[in-house]
């Protein structure tokens, strides 16, 4: 499609934003659909209008309310972030499911918006994928007032909870032809994902909207001379006030009391656990509170601290510094991590510190934390810009194997969507907030507009995250999961810094991976693998992709020739390998 095309129709460009070569190659597959002039307004009223002719039948996603209310379900959340047993996918009801039919991006007239009823239809993919947790990015009516974006930002709420006591669910996720409220339809989908075995994780807001802010004074946070107290870069929200007196470390009763009733509305619809945006900003003394109130209620709900690490701990104006250990001391059970960093990593060392850094860490603590695979986040840059499917695969690889990790996609990696939308930046005559600008981080997941479902054009990594989560799973053998969870994590020498080796042991299994970290180029080296023969048989478990790997067998060594950010999964026979590794280059995750 052309972007000038659609300037014509649908809407007013900034002059600024010049089309770009690449926008312009992608998606030509909508220009025979009719085009009519985007109003995401009216196309709620003409959805809501079309629904009322059609036979509820044909329309509804699930068979009524009826089908969902005796789902059979115990969460274990917690217990599965301290096993690393998590695989998640972070999901954005808003666009899960949304039907963009004429391909320009955005949910217009006709077209349908994601919600809590089309997206169950996704359920069954995402599990067949391997994952088997949802980080569920916020779902609360979004504030209207210096709004990013014409829906809003999923992290600018307009409120939190009703004043009933139950959640605030934005009512744009309700399916206009589905009986039942907003709150209802989040609870069906909910069931739904218990019923695949599928946990759901919260996403809490650090901060409030604008229009929130100006409800509950009492709850917001004050700069000295008056203003309201604003994270940098971020107009359209505003900070908690979490200290009623900062010297006494007295907290502010009403912002714990909310918190509480937060926690409570989650528990009533089935919720396991939540993921706390910017934990830093609240003290740990507040998170010493809500985290224990939590297991009071659910002694298995499931804590993960959006922190990512001590010394990167950017100085932005208004938070405090990040230290994920005190978010461990405090009660979370996993936190984010630097992986995201990862595409700065260029020596397999790099990987190794930061390994033992984050398990010296976990086994300081009275029980055993986790880390998120968090290569990419929605607040990342897609992935595909570092080097295509194959950096996805390279990184899937390892993310599976690693210890301490629980791996993580944000939906749209895994089909290599590079989140480019044409309409970033552009005017639209009709929103649904005090914003005409279709605001969007480019490269990065939209967040503030209702957009196409994500996803892009390489369904080979989703069958090649499939095949490696099957891995970690246990369904290629059920050993493997525990090698994986819970075994020891030997680093091994290479004489290549750009070669990635280790191996994960335990109980006498053995697991290898090996692969070139280099995206561009080739790289060879000679592995030590203590207790390695020479006539050991090697099966990839993983799919082919990049080019191919020579591997070249010795006593004790390997010499390999390795693709471009080619990965490969071994199971190799070497029972003694901990004991005749160097000691320095054996961690174990304590458990
Ligand atoms: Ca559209």
């Amino acid at each position: 499609m052309q972007v000038n095309n659609i300037q014509n129709r649908y809407l007013v460009y900034p002059s600024q934003s010049a089309p770009r070569q690449d926008v312009q190659n992608e998606k030509s597959a909508a220009a025979d659909v009719q085009k009519t002039p985007y109003n995401p307004l009216l196309s709620k009223y003409i959805i809501k209008q079309s629904s009322q002719i059609l036979p509820a039948g044909t329309v509804n996603a699930v068979n009524g309310m009826a089908g969902t209310q005796n789902v059979q379900w115990k969460n274990h959340f917690k217990d599965m972030l301290k096993n690393n047993e998590a695989t998640i996918l972070g999901v954005v009801p808003r666009t899960m499911n949304a039907k963009d039919t004429d391909g320009n991006g955005l949910i217009q007239i006709g077209e349908e918006t994601g919600n809590f009823i089309n997206a169950i239809e996704r359920l069954d993919e995402i599990k067949d994928m391997g994952i088997n947790t949802l980080h569920i990015l916020p779902i609360h009516p979004t504030g209207k007032t210096l709004a990013m974006g014409t829906a809003g930002s999923l992290y600018a709420p307009d409120r939190f909870i009703e004043d009933d006591g139950k959640l605030a669910v934005d009512p744009n996720l309700k399916d206009p032809d589905t009986e039942g409220s907003a709150w209802d339809h989040f609870k069906m989908f909910i069931d739904e994902c218990h019923k695949r075995g599928i946990s759901v994780m919260l996403d809490l807001p650090s901060c409030a909207s604008l229009d929130f802010s100006k409800k509950h004074p009492e709850l917001m946070a004050k700069e000295k001379d008056g203003q309201d107290k604003t994270p940098q870069g971020w107009q359209d929200i505003r900070m908690f006030r979490v200290w009623d007196d900062e010297g006494k470390r007295k907290l502010n009763p009403a912002l714990l009391d909310m918190h509480k009733k937060y926690v409570d509305a989650c528990v009533e619809l089935g919720i396991d656990g939540i993921r706390a945006d910017v934990s830093r900003a609240k003290p740990v003394e507040f998170w010493n509170v809500i985290i224990p109130y939590s297991h009071s209620i659910d002694p298995q709900f499931g804590w993960l601290a959006e922190s990512y690490t001590h010394e990167d701990a950017s100085p932005q104006l208004n938070m405090p510094y990040d230290r994920p250990e005190d978010q461990y001391r405090a009660g979370f059970d996993a936190y984010y991590g630097q992986f995201h960093i990862f595409n700065q990593w260029t020596k397999a060392d790099d990987l190794f510190n930061y390994m033992k850094e984050n398990i010296d860490m976990s086994n300081r603590q009275k029980e055993p934390k986790s880390m998120i695979g968090s290569f990419t986040t929605h607040d990342d840059q897609s992935p595909m810009y570092y080097g295509g499917a194959p950096w996805v695969m390279f990184t899937t690889a390892m993310q599976s194997t690693l210890p301490m990790v629980n791996p993580y996609y944000i939906d749209g990696v895994q089909t290599g969507d590079y989140f480019l939308y044409p309409y970033d930046h552009a005017h639209a005559p009709q929103t649904q907030t005090d914003n005409n600008e279709c605001t969007v981080h480019t490269g990065r997941l939209d967040i503030f507009n209702f957009s196409r479902k994500p996803g892009g054009d390489f369904p080979q990594i989703q069958q090649f995250i499939k095949s490696s989560l099957a891995i970690r799973n246990g369904e290629i053998d059920p050993k493997f999961k525990d090698v994986i969870e819970h075994g020891s994590f030997i680093k091994l020498e290479t004489n290549n810094p750009e070669i990635i080796a280790y191996a994960r042991h335990k109980d006498g299994k053995t697991l290898l991976f090996v692969g070139n970290r280099n995206a561009n180029m080739r790289t060879s080296a000679k592995i030590t693998i203590p207790g390695f023969k020479a006539d050991q048989k090697l099966d990839n478990m993983l799919p082919d992709y990049s080019q191919p790997s020579y591997f070249q067998k010795g006593n004790g060594s390997m010499t390999v020739d390795l693709g471009p950010l080619r990965a490969h999964v071994f199971e190799i026979d070497t029972p003694d390998i901990e004991k005749l590794s160097n000691p320095k280059n054996v961690m174990q995750q304590k458990f």
